[in-house]
């Protein structure tokens, strides 16, 4: 294909596209905007940029087609299918304390021999969140003010000197980020500001996906600017092929990495390289695996791990026909219950098998969306109604092309807690995931034995099977860095009587340790 980097090679190129017009202010451009502006068209190259307008237009006039055809009764998908027997998963709630605590034990040999690496899925623009920073940068406002990269960050020590201290070995567990031409910049200069939170810089791993240009419902690619295309991150599902653009497979096995545990930003109860998880997969010997939990409600914005034409997959939220999320089995329980938390285990065999064969045999996902654009005279809008469509693909689409699949129910109030939308909403915001955290924290220090007092020394009542939901009476939050999962809290804190608000950091333990 031809480089685009002269004007009528350019215009040439595009016109065979039928993308003509994004040359359309070219006399008006500055020499720099030029310049910028025919490298986003080299990089894309002309052929791909035709062919990703053709794909999206047809895949949009298709899907409508299939909406109208199925008169809002999308009988289709349901008719396809059928929801995962719980005994086909494994579970905390289910399973014998022993069985997972052999669990947790293979993880932690597997992470004590620098086996496990943990693998941010961080390009997402944050949207409904509506901050103009990459979301792990958010503060929700613990007594410690600590953003959800640092509380990764430090989960990460801990756990990796857990792991080194029971089987005697000193243990890395590498954090690889995917970031997105958004996110990149912010979350560079975050990390280098913060010092890499304390874990080596050669052990955090910054890379970029690819973007994608948005496009009208006719297949033309939309100006953002005169010079500048609208461009969207190519969804969570880019991971494959930004793992192949920027060699992070080969960077895994030169480390020795075998298993990698892949999660989303916001949800502030994640536990990084989840020994229970990674050893539950490990001995089951599964190439993929999902963590789901119980979905609340049928609207809640999860996928759920269902099985399509017999194959384990996960159907969207924003795909689920409305039927089909609302069924319930007699026992009142959602049958689509098995709600995807975007918490998953590959092996490296596993991703690379994608990256070479079946990346580009991932589906892309519509979305239809608001996408300022300029009008013809060179006018900015915003328009109020959707007018563009972005083609997305999802992580978890490669499920349907592993060997052994698993999944693995965890606790609600335990892991899962996302942070998608502002307050005052009410659900999913920075007040809900303070709480679900502070909660956990005010929970894992009772069955530690605390003794909550208030300011004036006496005792604050005690609330027995506190939910994620529930303002805990008393505040209390425990450093990633003294306690990853709730162990290991006694010897601080048993029978002592301690002031709300606590905040039990290093110094704070090794004080009530020795009083
Ligand atoms: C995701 C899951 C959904 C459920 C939910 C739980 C997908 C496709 N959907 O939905 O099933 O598990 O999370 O909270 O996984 N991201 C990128 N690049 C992109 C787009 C997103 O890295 O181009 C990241 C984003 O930064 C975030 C994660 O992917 O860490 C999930 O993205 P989201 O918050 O947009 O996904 P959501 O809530 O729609």
């Amino acid at each position: 294909m031809a480089p685009l980097d002269d004007e009528p090679e350019l215009r040439a190129g595009l016109a065979r596209a039928g993308q003509s017009h994004l040359l359309r202010f070219w006399p008006q451009l500055e020499p720099a905007e030029r310049a910028a502006l025919a490298e986003t068209l080299r990089a894309l190259g002309a052929e791909e940029l035709g062919a990703h307008c053709r794909r999206a237009a047809q895949t949009y006039a298709r899907e409508q087609q299939e909406e109208e055809e199925a008169g809002g009764h999308p009988e289709g998908l349901a008719g396809r299918l059928q929801p995962v027997p719980p005994e086909f998963f494994g579970s905390v709630a289910r399973s014998e304390p022993a069985t997972l605590e052999r669990w947790e034990e293979e993880g932690l040999r597997q992470i004590s021999q620098g086996k496990v690496a943990v693998l941010l899925l961080a390009g997402g623009q944050g949207t409904r969140l509506g901050v103009p920073y990459p979301k792990g940068m958010y503060d929700v406002g613990l007594p410690s003010r600590k953003t959800l990269y640092q509380l990764q960050a430090e989960r990460i020590r801990r756990v990796a000197q857990l792991a080194g201290e029971k089987f005697g070995t000193s243990c890395k567990v590498p954090w690889y980020i995917m970031t997105s031409e958004f996110t990149l910049g912010p979350t560079e200069a975050f990390f280098r500001d913060h010092d890499y939170f304390h874990l080596a810089k050669s052990d955090v791993v910054l890379f970029e996906q690819r973007m994608l240009p948005a496009v009208t419902f006719d297949g033309k690619a939309i100006l953002d600017g005169k010079g500048k295309l609208a461009m969207a991150p190519d969804g969570n599902g880019g991971l494959y092929r930004a793992l192949a653009d920027n060699k992070i497979l080969e960077d895994m096995e030169r480390r020795g990495i075998r298993y990698i545990h892949v999660y989303c930003v916001d949800n502030i109860l994640v536990k990084m390289a989840d020994p229970v998880f990674v050893g539950f997969c490990v001995s089951k010997g599964a190439d993929c695996g999902a963590k789901v939990v119980e979905k609340a409600y049928p609207t809640e914005p999860v996928g759920v791990v269902c099985s399509v034409d017999g194959v384990y997959q996960v159907v969207e939220y924003s795909e689920i026909p409305s039927e089909v999320a609302e069924m319930r089995n007699p026992d009142g329980r959602l049958t689509y219950s098995a709600g995807n938390i975007c918490n998953h285990f590959f092996t490296l065999d596993f991703l690379q098998t994608i990256a070479e064969k079946f990346e580009p045999q991932l589906k892309s996902h519509l979305a239809i969306k608001k996408v300022p654009f300029v009008d013809e005279v060179g006018n900015r809008v915003n328009p109020l109604k959707p007018n563009g469509i972005k083609l997305e693909k999802f992580v978890f689409d490669v499920f349907q092309f592993s060997k052994n699949f698993v999944a693995f129910e965890v606790l609600r109030e335990e892991e899962f807690s996302p942070l998608k939308n502002a307050d005052p909403a009410s659900k999913d915001t920075p007040t809900t995931a303070r709480r679900s955290l502070l909660s956990q924290h005010y929970r894992w220090a009772q069955k530690a034995g605390a003794r909550f007092m208030d300011s004036q020394g006496h005792p604050i009542p005690e609330i027995q099977s506190l939910s994620g939901d529930e303002e805990p009476p008393a505040v209390c939050e425990i450093s990633p860095l003294v306690s990853y999962f709730g162990e290991d809290l006694e010897q601080y804190l048993n029978a002592k009587e301690v002031q709300s608000p606590l905040l039990l950091d290093e110094s704070q333990a090794e004080a009530l340790r020795q009083a």
